[in-house]
């Protein structure tokens, strides 16, 4: 029998409040046949760690243990639209430094228990829609993302979409 596995990604939660503007924006931009994602699926993916034997989740969160979680603002005033895989996302033009930083952290933290993330860069970036063929009115009031902790998050998925769990969350120091 095999091991039981489970879905899971390290990422930034937005509150309610947060989660709530992002979702009008997506209701703003997006082609009017796209899959908007539910306002509760909004998040940042910081280090995505894909299916594992559930019994490394407690060496994972012990990674979310000894990460340092800082205290950031994200200044979420850009939209992207990525036509190879039909993602309208928000970002912001300038990141915090502390982002990356983290996203970093957390992926030497896995290599110290033997999970290797895929090697594609960074791209710090909140997916609104799926199957988003063209994205259109690009001028919006700029979201304000007090970043205060991350989560580890449980992903599952069935024939309406995926559903997030959250496993753990932490608070920045
Ligand atoms: P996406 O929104 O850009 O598709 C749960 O699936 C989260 O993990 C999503 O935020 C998704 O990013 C991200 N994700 C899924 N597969 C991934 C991969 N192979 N590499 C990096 N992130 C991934």
């Amino acid at each position: 029998v095999a091991a039981p596995t489970a879905r899971v990604f390290f990422a930034l939660w937005p509150t309610p409040a947060i989660a709530t503007q992002l979702h009008q924006l997506a209701r703003d931009a997006a082609a009017s046949d796209a899959r908007i994602m539910r306002v509760d699926t909004l998040h940042l993916t910081l280090a995505f760690i894909g299916d594992v034997a559930v019994d490394r989740l407690p060496a994972i969160e012990a990674v979310g243990d000894q990460t340092v979680w800082p205290r950031c603002t994200f200044h979420l005033d850009q939209l992207g639209h990525w036509p190879h895989n039909q993602i309208l996302w928000a970002g912001s033009q300038s990141p915090p430094d502390a982002l990356a930083n983290l996203a970093s952290e957390l992926s030497s933290g896995l290599q110290t228990i033997g999970i290797r993330l895929a090697a594609r860069p960074f791209v710090s970036h909140v997916t609104l829609a799926r199957r988003c063929r063209h994205a259109q009115g690009k001028a919006f009031v700029p979201i304000e993302w007090a970043v205060e902790g991350g989560v580890l998050a449980v992903s599952h998925r069935d024939a309406s979409g995926a559903r997030y769990e959250i496993r753990r969350r932490w608070l920045a120091a």
